[in-house]
């Protein structure tokens, strides 16, 4: 039995069926974390989320900004991006199945076993994990509810502050979804940058989220995807960067959570 993550599919599906061979993924044992954006910018998002429906029993998503709005697309007639090759996957006869099923995904998980905290981008440094779970749900509550189109068509706002405390439940929507599937860089004030995506070491105001003292001294480990310009490089122990832009070019990378050890797509 193993546990294992892996990073942006983003429609990668030769990678991500040969990663699955590479560890002998064994459905009936082992679970499977995927650190969301299983779709968008690659050559076949379709097969991706047809295969993780398929092996839903043993795997969890964190849901991110792709995978949200291809959501948003279908239940808030957002339009796709041109850039997305999505045609095939919006024209599938289970296309409302795959959507019932992403909604039924966190934005963040905890696994104790291996003190290990999972989202598309990161945690907001002043978040405790109970505090990012607790909006997680609250979060997801609004997405899977009655009132999801509404929520999702109006979750684009480029809102820095992260305002969790107010009556007004978009801007707690916005700010929760902005933190777990958008985050990268955060000002000195730690609101959040929507421009830079570059890597590290930019001559800049900014930092990157994992950049908080909080986390050189953590022993939880933080497990994200989302920033391929980091190469999977954070230079701290305890925080894996696990898209390593197969999509751009690069492999797909799986991290043993078991063994902690990290494998490329051949
Ligand atoms: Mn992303």
């Amino acid at each position: 039995m193993a546990t294992y993550a892996i990073g942006d599919l983003q429609g990668c599906y030769g990678p991500f069926k040969r990663l699955l061979e590479q560890v002998d993924f064994n459905p009936s044992q082992d679970h499977l974390y995927l650190v969301g954006d299983l779709v968008a910018r690659g050559p076949d998002s379709l097969s991706c989320i047809d295969l993780v429906y398929t092996l839903q029993d043993s795997v969890t998503v964190t849901l991110g900004n792709h995978d949200l709005h291809l959501i948003a697309t279908v239940l808030a007639n957002k339009q796709a991006n041109p850039k997305d090759k999505l045609a095939p996957l919006l024209a599938s006869d289970k296309l409302a199945s795959y959507i019932t099923y992403l909604q039924s995904q966190p934005l963040c998980v905890y696994n104790s076993q291996y003190d290990s905290f999972i989202s598309h981008a990161g945690i907001y440094p002043l978040w405790s994990i109970e505090t990012a779970l607790r909006h997680s749900d609250w979060a997801q509550s609004c997405y899977q509810g009655a009132e999801a189109a509404d929520y999702l068509k109006a979750m684009y706002g480029k809102q820095p502050d992260v305002i969790t405390d107010t009556q007004d439940k978009q801007v707690k929507f916005n700010s929760i979804i902005n933190v777990f599937s958008r985050m990268r860089f955060l000002t000195n004030e730690l609101c959040l940058d929507f421009e830079n995506k570059t890597g590290l070491g930019q001559e800049s105001e900014l930092q990157p989220w994992f950049d908080h003292a909080r986390f050189k001294t953590a022993s939880t480990q933080f497990i994200f995807g989302h920033w391929a310009a980091l190469e999977g490089k954070t230079n701290l122990n305890k925080v894996i960067a696990l898209d390593t832009g197969c999509v751009w070019g690069g492999p797909m990378t799986l991290l043993n959570l078991s063994t902690n050890e990290q494998i490329t797509s051949k």
